[in-house]
Formats: C-alpha cells, sequence, structure tokens
C-alpha cells in the first residue's frame, strides 16, 4: 500500500509557462509597466521569460473605443511559473494593488491591470478565475504584442494568434510612434539571458 502523497511544495512543482497581458491608461504609464514587470520578476516563483515591446491602444470601454479617454499603453510578458492558477492571480493582484489599482468601474480607466491570459494551455472556468482570458482572442492589444515574442503562440480553443490578430481591426501603435519600440522591461534581468540567452 502506497501513504498518502502530500501536496508537493511549490519550489519541487514543476514549472509552466503562462502569458500574462498588462495594461494602464492613467499616472506615468510606461513607468508603471516596467515597475510592475520588475515587481513579477522578482516574485518567488516566478521567472520572466520573455518582455514584449509596448504598444499603444485606444481606450475599450464596455461602450465600444473612447476615443476621450486616455490611451492605453500594453504589453505581453511570458513567465514560467511553480505557482498554480489560482496563486498566480492572488500575485498579479498584489501587484496591481501596489500601483495603485482601484477597481470602479469594470473596463474603466486604471493605473494598472494585469490579465492571466494563458497558463499552461489550461481551460478553466470558475469564480475567480478564467482561462484563457475570456476577451483575449478578440483583442488586438493582447495579441499584437504577444505575437512580436512569440509568433507560433496558440491560444486554447481559439488558434493561432497570428490569424487572430489578422482578424482584429483595432488600432495599435509602436509605442512611441516613432519608428524604435520601447521594450516593457528595461533593466530586468530576463531568466533567458541568464541561462546564456536565446529566448
Ligand atoms: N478574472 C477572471 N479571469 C481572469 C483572468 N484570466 N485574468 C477575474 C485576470 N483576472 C481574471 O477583473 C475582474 C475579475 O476578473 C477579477 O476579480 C478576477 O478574479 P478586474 O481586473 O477587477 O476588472 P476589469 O479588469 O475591469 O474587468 P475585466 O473583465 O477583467 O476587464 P479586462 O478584460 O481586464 O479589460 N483597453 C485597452 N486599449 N487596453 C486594455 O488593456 N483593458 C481593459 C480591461 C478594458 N479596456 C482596455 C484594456
Ligand atoms: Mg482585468
Amino acid at each position: 500500500m502506497t501513504a498518502p502523497l502530500r501536496p508537493r511544495p511549490e519550489r519541487l512543482r514543476p514549472s509552466v509557462p503562462a502569458v500574462l497581458a498588462l495594461g494602464s491608461n492613467l499616472g506615468d504609464r510606461e513607468a508603471t509597466i516596467h515597475e510592475a514587470v520588475a515587481d513579477l520578476a522578482a516574485e518567488d516563483g516566478i521567472r520572466v521569460q520573455q518582455v514584449s515591446p509596448l504598444v499603444e491602444t485606444p481606450a475599450l470601454k464596455l461602450s465600444g473605443i473612447d476615443y476621450q479617454a486616455p490611451a492605453y499603453l500594453n504589453a505581453v510578458v511570458v513567465v514560467d511559473t511553480v505557482l498554480g492558477p489560482h496563486d498566480l492571480l492572488d500575485v498579479v493582484n498584489v501587484v496591481e494593488q501596489r500601483h495603485g489599482r482601484v477597481r470602479e468601474e469594470r473596463w474603466g480607466d486604471r493605473t494598472l491591470d494585469i490579465d492571466i491570459v494563458d497558463y499552461a494551455g489550461r481551460v478553466l472556468d470558475d469564480e475567480r478565475l478564467t482561462l484563457p482570458h475570456p476577451h483575449a482572442w478578440e483583442r488586438g492589444f493582447v495579441l499584437a504584442p504577444w505575437l512580436a515574442i512569440q509568433p507560433d503562440a496558440e491560444l486554447p480553443g481559439h488558434g493561432r494568434i497570428d490569424l487572430l490578430l489578422a482578424a482584429t481591426s483595432d488600432e495599435i501603435r509602436p509605442y512611441p510612434d516613432s519608428g524604435a519600440a520601447h521594450d516593457a522591461a528595461p533593466g530586468v534581468q530576463l531568466e533567458a539571458d541568464k541561462n546564456g540567452g536565446g529566448v
């Protein structure tokens, strides 16, 4: 007879890939996203593997695109994590709060939003978490930065992200709109670089 298994300590769990989408349309948007990526990289159980360039996108509200609202900066980060999906959500919520996130209006203006777009290809829907993120498949501001770092990526249940992006009509501008895109994580040493480059 075998003894019942104890839950594995976090550090012994295999790490899995996850895709996070960051957005900010209030305050110093660029600094907030840089700091949030650094915060994620500093968390136990999360290794930041890839960070997209920043893109600038008009605010999507529940009523549609709102050109009167401040525009968003958006970025996508690929991580490896030993955290379960709900623990990862707890961490991203703490990082949002650290950067002054207040929840007043759904899809309202915010200093920082971090969504879990994909967690190891898992499909899940409970009272706290829906995976993949229910709107990622139709959002250019998620798909475009993600495609820039993972051109062959697929979204579970929806297919290749290059095809999904081609089907959107969202306005996505590189940021700043002057040629060279800004990396969303200057100064953050990526795990892949630490291991000798080549993400
Ligand atoms: N939740 C469920 N699934 C997830 C997931 N996969 N990742 C729950 C993150 N959270 C998830 O989110 C509401 C609840 O969703 C959370 O309690 C969490 O348990 P919230 O951040 O409190 O509120 P929200 O962000 O206003 O609502 P929602 O529906 O998550 O909105 P989205 O989808 O995050 O959209 N326009 C531009 N241009 N760029 C943007 O980044 N972002 C939004 C927010 C709207 N318009 C935008 C942008
Ligand atoms: Mg959200």
